[in-house]
């Protein structure tokens, strides 16, 4: 006969076994059981702050303006050359049928030499809605004079040399930092308030039924993103420094209650390379036209780390939008259905269903080893 204590044991040393085969053969329950979740949910916290989509009212239904028929001040930018047409064309075809077709929000197209007639026609005949094509001043495109271009060529070199995506190019350092201080200078982007960035060759999984322009503005968001994710080193060698410097000399400048512990594990002692990856942006031009953006940017950019090195205009406008903004301004846009080769973020469980997305589900890059959701998440 089995004493009762013998029971007990057998019994949770089934329950135990049961629990490891299932967190290795599920994904799902492996996540929904994990120490992390666990203890967020003793904090108080409903699990991920990523789990929720937007709330009812901002649906529409099958209309455009939402219930009350408001709109935002809003539009979407592009940066593109004409030999991105094709693929700039497949972005913004989606982006209709996704949404656009029934919100009608116009297009910024900006590019550094003018824009063909051929890729005017094809983008108007496309768009529901209707398009500007700006040409973008000579002075925020090019390297500056004040760059020793002896010593941005050697980097330039040396990254080649040792295989760095883009090290060799200066149209990409010209657009990383046209994207990170220039673009929403821009005359055409000056009644704008909000604005949401295309790249060529993304993918629009999901219906979007609902304004995100509204919602960033209601709840005061300044940026929102679908997928985040850790930056190249070698292409930040010395931002983290300048950053620093620039906090030290301008603490009165950081929002209240930032969301530095999404990008610094160590309250801002070394950066943990943590971005937003910016080729999907929906954020608040005043973020960047504000004083503490402005000054930082123009920080940043005396160092010339944007040629020297090959500074992102991800990892800028990321730590721009964490030292300056609450970290409850920063939005995850989980009900977006989106991919820019490689990763993609498709939306989970109902979810994914509200939004007839057509995304495998399991191909998602929310939580995999390269993603930094999990420290967005834990800000909260
Ligand atoms: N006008 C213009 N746009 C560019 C140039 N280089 C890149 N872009 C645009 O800048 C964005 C980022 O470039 P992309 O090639 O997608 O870079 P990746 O996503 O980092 O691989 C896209 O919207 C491009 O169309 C350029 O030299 N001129
Ligand atoms: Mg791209």
């Amino acid at each position: 006969m089995m004493t009762p204590m013998r029971y007990v044991v057998l019994v949770l040393g089934i329950i135990i076994s049961l629990h490891f085969i299932l967190s290795f053969s599920h994904e799902d329950y492996g996540r929904a059981t994990s120490i992390s979740r666990i203890t967020t949910q003793f904090k108080g916290v409903s699990g991920p702050r990523v789990a929720g989509g937007a709330p009812e009212e901002y649906y529409t239904h099958g209309g455009g303006a939402d219930a009350e028929g408001r709109r935002a001040n809003a539009a979407f930018v592009i940066l593109a050359r004409n030999g991105d047409l094709q693929g700039i064309s497949s972005s913004v075809k989606q982006m209709e049928d996704r949404f656009n077709k029934k919100f009608k929000y116009p297009y910024v197209f900006l590019n550094e030499e003018p824009f063909s007639e051929k890729f005017k026609r094809q983008i108007n005949n496309i768009i529901s809605s209707t398009a500007e094509f700006g040409l973008i001043p000579h002075d925020h495109w090019y390297q500056p004079d004040t760059i020793d271009e002896e010593k941005a060529s050697k980097a330039r070199q040396a990254m080649v040399k040792g295989n760095v995506i883009y090290g060799g190019s200066v149209p990409y350092r010209n657009m990383c930092r046209y994207n990170s201080g220039f673009f929403y200078r821009h005359e055409l982007l000056q009644k704008y308030k909000y604005y949401w960035r295309i790249e060529p060759d993304v993918m629009f999984y999901c219906d979007i039924d609902y304004d995100p322009f509204l919602l960033m503005q209601d709840q005061n968001k300044t940026y929102g993103f679908t997928v985040s994710l850790y930056e190249y080193p070698e292409t930040i060698a010395s931002l983290w420094s300048t950053v620093k410097e620039f906090i030290q000399e301008n603490q009165e400048l950081l929002s209240p209650d930032n969301a530095m512990s999404f990008i610094s594990d160590d309250h801002g002692e070394t950066y943990n390379r943590c971005h937003f990856w910016s080729n999907f942006e929906i954020a608040d031009l005043d973020l960047w036209r504000g004083e503490a953006y402005t000054k930082f940017f123009d920080h940043l950019d005396e160092k010339g780390g944007f040629y020297y090195e090959r500074w992102g205009d991800a990892p800028v406008h990321s730590i721009g939008a964490a030292l300056f903004s609450r970290k409850d301004q920063i939005h995850f846009f989980n009900d977006i259905g989106y991919k820019h080769n490689p990763f993609q973020h498709c939306p989970q469980g109902d979810a994914h269903t509200r939004g007839k997305c057509w995304c495998d589900p399991k191909e998602n890059f929310d939580y995999e080893w390269y993603s930094c959701l999990k420290r967005y998440d834990s800000m909260f």
